[in-house]
């Protein structure tokens, strides 16, 4: 399938053009901001092109959205609900069309691709159920005839900056949960990726239209030094949620704390699995597989480490080798493949240095590790995922290299498995094979994973929407989609009432007046 002509049929139905305006505040607009081409990086079509937002076209949304916030702030929580129920339903039309967006635009296999939507369809009903669940707390005081209590209210317009990897499911797990909290939302997403934020606009728009709905959705489109700029200087943002690099997400953090204003980060995983001896192989190795090489390695959840019983380790790592030979790389529209190609050149170099590097550090590289070139591979995007045998001193694997790399360590006790697992900076996902109640014990204790995620007989990819999802040390410490994570899109308000004739006060303080 040529992602050219897959393309142009699509945008057609989608109502999207070859030149697209990237800039919606209940309108679209453009007022002379520099344009982009939104670039498969299947085979290096031009999607479309992107006319990105200047500064008068921002000041345009922010004020747009901060006057919705006003009216929105005032809609009941279940009636909020009904929008996200409605655009839930409007996205469950649009699965294929949408998928198939995503897959042309960032290299998703059609699976994956309908994955992303679903994902957002899956949060729309679960944020049209906190809608009715928004609840707060009642709590006892020491004065008579006083209660206290506690109340969530919204906090205003807040931001949402997306990656390319995910580029319209992270919107979601933040906007619909946001948007039931009272919130209206500013989505700006990666430049790498603008298409599918505009097409998906497109859809939740027309369900506004058609609903004479509050336009509580805005897009802004442009570089993070600019546009990501202006947000995070934004005092009139106090909320803004990050998907992305750890160096990035470190400076827009900073500078959105200096102006008091509130941040979710959610920035680079380094996710490790342990697989003991005790585990069920195949399932293990399932485990790791689609953990090392779905998204081509550029999930947060990526497995990065697999860390292996020496008892099973050399069966392990040549069972892994012939599924790594059998995985099809390739052009993700065919329905064989497995591992599409990497976001850009920018990727493939990284994913070439990071592999010199480890062998420089006295890595092995056992498998993979090529750039693939030919008729197939028109893009160079395109790469064999690599397996490298490798000892938790070398450096290259503390860091996270957004590519299907996998560093193989050895361990013989599990307290030696688990300090190898918590040894690096990041701590978004974590995954534990085995079938032993004390082992399974050990990995989820207060001395086992330090990550937001810790799976056991499941790998470190593919998290669902249900529980809250976010990491710990350098991944930023947000949470974002299920659990109570609504909570941060809110402020809390605690309330004290007097019900009394007197003012008795805390603490037993007198004060005669
Ligand atoms: C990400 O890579 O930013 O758990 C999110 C997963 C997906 C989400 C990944 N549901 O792999």
């Amino acid at each position: 399938m040529e992602a050219g002509k897959t393309a142009s049929q699509l945008l057609k139905e989608l109502g999207l053009e070859k030149a697209n305006f990237g800039t919606y505040s209940g309108e679209w607009h453009s007022e002379g901001g520099e344009e982009i081409a939104s670039r498969s990086p299947i085979d290096g079509t031009v999607l479309a092109k992107i006319s990105t937002s200047s500064e008068k076209d921002y000041e345009q949304v922010v004020k747009h959205s901060m006057d919705e916030f006003r009216k929105w702030r005032e809609v009941p929580p279940p009636k909020r609900g009904e929008l996200i129920r409605e655009i839930g339903n409007e996205l469950r039309k649009e699965k294929e069309r949408l998928g198939m967006i995503v897959s042309l635009e960032v290299g998703k296999t059609i699976t994956e691709g309908q994955g992303e939507i679903q994902e957002m369809i899956d949060v729309a009903d679960f944020a049209t159920g906190l809608s009715r669940q928004l609840y707060g707390l009642d709590i006892a005081s020491e004065r008579p005839e006083h209660r206290m209590s506690e109340q969530w209210q919204p906090l205003g317009p807040i931001a949402v900056i997306s990656s390319f990897n995910f580029p319209s499911s992270v919107w979601s797990w933040n906007s619909f949960v946001a948007a039931v909290c009272g919130d209206t939302v500013i989505w700006k997403p990666s430049s790498k990726a603008p298409l599918t934020a505009i097409a998906v606009m497109r859809v939740v728009e027309r369900v506004i239209k058609r609903l004479r709905a509050n336009e509580i959705f805005s897009l802004v489109t442009g570089s993070g030094k600019k546009i990501g700029d202006l947000i995070a200087s934004d005092q009139r943002i106090p909320l803004v949620s990050f998907t992305g690099s750890i160096p990035t997400g470190k400076g827009l953090g900073e500078k959105v704390a200096s102006r008091f204003g509130r941040t979710i980060l959610e920035l680079g995983g380094n996710n490790a699995a342990i697989v003991s001896e005790k585990s069920d192989m195949e399932i293990a190795l399932k485990g790791v597989a689609f953990g090392a090489l779905a998204t081509a390695g550029q999930r947060c959840t990526t497995t990065r480490r697999a860390i292996v019983n020496e008892k099973i380790y050399s069966t392990f790592v040549s069972r892994l080798k012939e599924i790594y030979s059998s995985v099809s790389v390739g052009n993700p529209l065919e329905p064989g493949t497995l591992v599409g190609p990497l976001i850009d050149e920018e990727a493939v170099r990284n994913f070439q240095g990071a592999i010199k590097k480890a062998q420089k550090e006295g890595g092995k590289l056992i498998y993979g590790g090529k750039v693939l070139k030919g008729k197939n591979f028109q893009s160079g995007n395109y790469v064999t995922p690599a397996l490298i045998e490798a000892n938790p001193s070398m450096n290259i694997v503390k860091e996270e290299t957004f590519a299907p790399i996998l560093y193989l360590f050895k361990y013989k006790s599990l307290d030696e498995a688990l300090e190898i697992h918590n040894s690096v900076p990041q701590g978004l996902s974590s995954a534990m094979f085995t079938n032993d109640l004390r082992e399974e014990w050990e990995f989820l204790s207060a001395h086992g994973s330090d990550c937001g995620l810790a799976n056991v007989n499941t790998g470190t990819a593919g998290a669902e929407i249900g529980g809250a999802f976010g990491g710990e040390k350098q991944t930023g410490g947000g949470r974002e989609s299920g659990s109570d994570s609504w909570k941060l899109y809110m402020r809390r308000q605690t309330v004290t009432r007097n019900f009394g004739k007197t003012l008795p006060l805390a603490q037993g303080v007198q004060f005669r007046v």
